[in-house]
């Protein structure tokens, strides 16, 4: 009988061990984020994303990085790139750079005002190839405020 339970007892121990391990390793947005830089327009108010080509793999956290350095406001939008990531966080940062909002939960598209940053904080879960990035500011599509997204 004493045998039975010590034996359970180390059955009992060995197993939380192992789930400790597992949570460890397993979760992604743990992560340290690979930063992402997209500035949404241009000083000279040009209708356009910059990189308009963004490559992404799936697995890591990233920390996309919208800045908006023109004089009126754009959206990042791709309803595909939304469904094919993990949203841990969206941040909202200030003048100085600090942040001063966070929201959490699904995310498909960021306004970015005049000046302003945004950060979106995200694991790729599926890969694809995502041709809806656009600002769906009316004009900005057709003027070329368009771009592509991959994730590997
Ligand atoms: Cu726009």
């Amino acid at each position: 009988m004493k045998i039975r339970v010590l034996f359970r007892t180390l059955v009992m121990v060995a197993a939380s061990a192992g789930v400790q391990t597992a949570f460890a390793a397993g979760d992604l947005t743990a992560q340290t984020p690979i930063e992402v830089k997209v500035l949404l327009g241009d000083h000279a108010n040009a209708l356009r994303f910059s990189p308009d080509r963004i490559e992404l793999e799936t697995g890591k956290l990233y920390k996309l990085l919208l800045h908006n350095p023109s004089d009126m406001a754009h959206y990042f939008s791709s309803e595909g790139l939304a469904r094919a990531v993990f949203t841990r966080k969206a941040q909202v940062l200030g003048p100085d750079g600090k942040t001063i909002a966070e929201v959490k939960g699904l995310i498909s598209e960021i306004e970015v005002y005049p000046g302003g940053t945004a950060e979106w904080w995200f694991v790729p879960v599926k890969t694809g190839v995502f041709s809806d990035l656009k600002c769906t500011i009316k004009g900005h599509t057709e003027g070329g405020m368009v771009g592509i997204v991959t994730i590997k």
